[in-house]
């Protein structure tokens, strides 16, 4: 039987122009790359010490995976509560080495990454890779800017390491393989040489993609950052160098919503970048106060970006990702609350009558076009929401929150 509410939303939304089927069709093609890191607070399986780069993880909520075996359950549970097919981003720190193989970051392989292949390929997901320059020996200072040739020929090869894993992923999987490039580089003072670091950085970069790699089926981002944690005063990798660089490279610039001074917004610069830049990256997370990656809700920044996005008609430009880290809270729920939140914002985006409040803006009656964006802000969202969920098999409301408590007491509660 059709569901009532359903059906009585697509007659509030047509009366808005608005086709409900046809956005339901379009959330359901929507691959958004959902980060491996969340559910064990960034750690990877190299068994060694701490979060380095300037990122942190708070809090100790009992639970976090401890190896691929728990990890992959992990990411199998969440996936089974967010609706449609998705993508797995996953960072070099998550290699698994054969039982007493010694593997260092420059000398990591695609067999390293066989279980993630083939649990993408279970899911019928893609994968998408980041080079790990963090928590590592070799990264207490700068890595792909560092003064020290022997470190960042280290990290070089590490980054061509890491397209080669990603061209593996793209070929095993079907599905292009976006590959980030992030360091935490910079200084936690008052720089001595803004230039010198930007200009090796650069170096080393080139140095990544004259390995040479299918550009069809690798696409490299350059991620930019405003600060980190003790790197509060210089950072090598900033918006202007990133964005300078990837499109001087006719590379792909990624923004994390984190990265900015309070009162930008990424949901502004992502038309800004689609004017110049066929493709663009994101990473969805929520920063309160500062780049804090909590979990993304469905808040009016989410919305304003996925709604650009839409507008924009540029998801088929736009890579969606999350990236995200809060280890206060069961992590596995975290995964599922922000993906669905980020497919929530989506929706809201293919249900708002676009080409409409374009038309009075363009027509100069301001009037209108609030009028409009305010009056759809209470159309029924949740109940087309609620249909897309059941169609793709899982629940629409929060009682897929069941599965994650009897999931937390069978198998993350033994975890000591
Ligand atoms: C850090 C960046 C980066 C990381 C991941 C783990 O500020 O956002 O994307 O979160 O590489
Ligand atoms: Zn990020």
């Amino acid at each position: 039987m059709a569901n009532a509410r359903y059906e009585s939303a697509k007659e509030i939304y047509a009366k808005y122009g608005i086709d409900t089927e046809a956005a339901i069709a379009k959330l359901s093609d929507i691959r958004i790359s959902m980060h491996c890191w969340q559910a064990d607070d960034v750690k990877g399986f190299e068994g060694t010490g701490e979060l380095s780069g300037g990122i942190q993880t708070t809090g100790n909520y009992p639970g976090g995976a401890r190896n691929p075996d728990e990890l992959f359950a992990d990411l199998d549970k969440a996936l089974s509560l967010i609706p449609g097919t998705h993508k797995i981003n996953v960072h070099a720190n998550y290699a698994i080495a054969e039982d007493g193989e010694v593997v260092d970051r420059d000398t990591i392989e695609p067999r390293h990454f066989k279980r993630w292949v083939e649990f993408a390929k279970k899911h019928n997901c893609g994968l998408d890779f980041n080079p790990t320059f963090f928590s590592h020996p070799k990264a207490n200072g700068l890595t792909l800017s560092s003064p020290d040739d022997e470190i960042r020929n280290f990290w070089i090869r590490h980054g061509i390491a890491c397209v080669k894993i990603s061209e593996y992923f793209a070929k095993e999987t079907g599905y292009p393989c976006v590959m980030n490039i992030w360091t935490g580089d910079g200084t936690k003072d008052i720089p001595g040489d803004r230039l010198g670091p930007r200009q090796r950085y650069a170096d080393s970069i080139d140095q990544i993609l004259a390995c040479g790699y299918d550009k069809s089926q690798v696409y490299v981002t350059v991620e930019s950052k405003v600060f980190g944690i003790g790197v509060e005063a210089y950072t090598v990798g900033s918006a202007e160098f990133s964005l300078a660089y990837a499109l001087t490279r006719g590379i792909t610039p990624l923004m994390d919503n984190g990265h900015y001074h309070p009162t930008e917004v990424v949901s502004d610069k992502i038309p800004a970048l689609l004017v110049f830049s066929d493709k663009i990256a994101l990473h969805i997370t929520r920063p309160i106060r500062w780049d804090s990656d909590h979990v993304v809700a469905y808040d009016d920044e989410t919305r304003e970006m996925m709604k650009e996005v839409v507008r924009c008609d540029a998801l088929d430009r736009v890579f969606l990702a999350t990236d995200y880290f809060d280890a206060s809270i069961n992590r596995v729920a975290a995964l599922v609350i922000g993906m669905r939140n980020v497919q929530k914002a989506i929706l809201n985006a293919l249900l708002t009558p676009n080409a409409e409040i374009k038309g009075y803006q363009d027509a100069g009656d301001f009037t209108k076009m609030l009028l409009l964006q305010e009056e759809i802000k209470t159309l029924p969202m949740g109940d087309v929401w609620m249909e897309f969920c059941e169609r793709n098999g899982v629940c629409g409301c929060s009682c897929w929150f069941d599965e994650i408590e009897k999931y937390e007491a069978e198998v993350l509660s033994k975890r000591a």
